[in-house]
């Protein structure tokens, strides 16, 4: 299958993030892309092409307007003040507050993300649209000619809700390819997001809509990130409920207990007859993640990947977490050198 891919996503680089109560480097660097798509020349998956820039338009089919905006105006606010520094937010909305957004950068850092852990550079808006366009390139391409593609998107995307940043992710590239499929033509699209992390914003996004069926496997929330979603009882509100399947896992879980989730998840996708399949893919669930507690290994992906060539959709993967720098290139490319064995 095709890889996309923009060099743009070096342009975000952060210094420090929040990891147990001290600051220390951020797990998600530049060089996580490069290891993918080094993995991806050494196995020839198939051609590397570079996005094609379908504008704004896409990402405020799923985005608020505001937010966007916000987004690719904030460096240059943050810089007007003489910082040169990365931005962080630093207060946050409580409960029984009605939010009305405030006017100052740090007040709005605030107002659009739900926690610390996107912080922003001079480059990070750039990357972070390139990456879009990523995700909306490969997309593009499976509606042509293929019936897979690669998205080797960077920043990710899960975490990321209507109008809110977080947890390492700013535009959600999945919810944006998922929105622009049905904009092209499908009736329904299902999601099925196999980060280590609940994909709290790809569900905030689709939760009253019927159209897009929103599948994850992830860490339990009683235990770990992003702590407040991502329970089973989520599943869905008005016209959406019934579209969103949560499947929360216990620490320590293997191929075993993951796999049978997903398969419980391949039922209802199966099930839904979605004209097509977008995977969130993190391979933070590897053993050796420095911030997950899941104990995939390697060949497992390659499991995962025979799995879901079984559904026979056309399928998108959208590049999510995983950081484990040096084995995030083979468990990625597992994925997809297995999938395409079988199709
Ligand atoms: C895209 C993606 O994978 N984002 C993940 C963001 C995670 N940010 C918080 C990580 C803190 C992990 N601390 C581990 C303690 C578990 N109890
Ligand atoms: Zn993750």
């Amino acid at each position: 299958m095709r890889t996309f891919y923009s060099e743009a996503h070096r342009l975000h680089h952060c210094n420090a993030e929040l990891n147990e109560g001290q600051l220390m480097p951020c797990f998600e660097m530049p060089s996580r892309a490069d290891m993918v798509l080094d993995r991806v020349k050494h196995t020839n998956l198939g051609q590397i092409l570079e996005p094609t820039d379908f504008g704004f338009a896409p990402l405020t089919r799923v985005h608020s307007e505001r937010y966007v905006e916000f987004l690719a105006q904030a460096w240059e606010r943050w810089a007007a003040l003489g910082r040169e520094h990365d931005m962080l937010p630093l207060a946050w909305p409580p409960r029984r507050t009605l939010a009305r957004c405030p006017e100052d950068i740090d007040g709005q850092l605030g107002f659009y993300s739900f926690d610390a852990g996107a912080p922003m550079n001079a480059g990070t808006w750039e990357a972070a649209y390139q990456g879009a366009q990523v995700a909306l390139s490969a997309l593009a391409c499976i509606n042509r000619e293929e019936s897979a593609a690669f998205a080797l998107c960077r920043p990710p995307g899960h975490h990321a809700g209507i109008d809110y940043m977080g947890g390492y992710c700013y535009l959600n590239n999945a919810a944006i390819a998922a929105q622009a499929a049905l904009d092209s033509g499908a009736s329904r699209v299902a999601v099925l997001d196999v980060d280590f992390h609940h994909g709290n914003g790809t569900q905030d996004i689709f939760y009253q809509r019927p159209d897009v069926l929103f599948t994850s496997l992830h860490g339990d929330p009683r235990r770990e990130y992003p702590c407040f979603t991502g329970y089973a009882d989520e599943r869905g509100e008005g016209a959406g409920l019934g579209f969103n399947f949560n499947y929360p896992l216990a620490p320590g879980s293997d191929w075993t207990a993951w796999s049978q989730a997903l398969s419980d998840a391949m039922r209802v996708i199966a099930g839904y007859q979605p004209d097509a399949l977008i995977v969130s893919l993190g391979v933070d669930t590897f053993k050796d993640d420095p911030i997950s507690s899941f104990k995939l290994d390697s060949d497992d992906y390659l499991r995962l990947g025979e799995q879901l060539a079984l559904l026979g959709l056309p399928t998108l993967f959208v590049m999510e977490g995983g950081y484990a720098v040096e084995e995030i290139g083979i468990n990625a490319v597992n994925v997809l050198t297995a999938f395409d064995a079988l199709r």
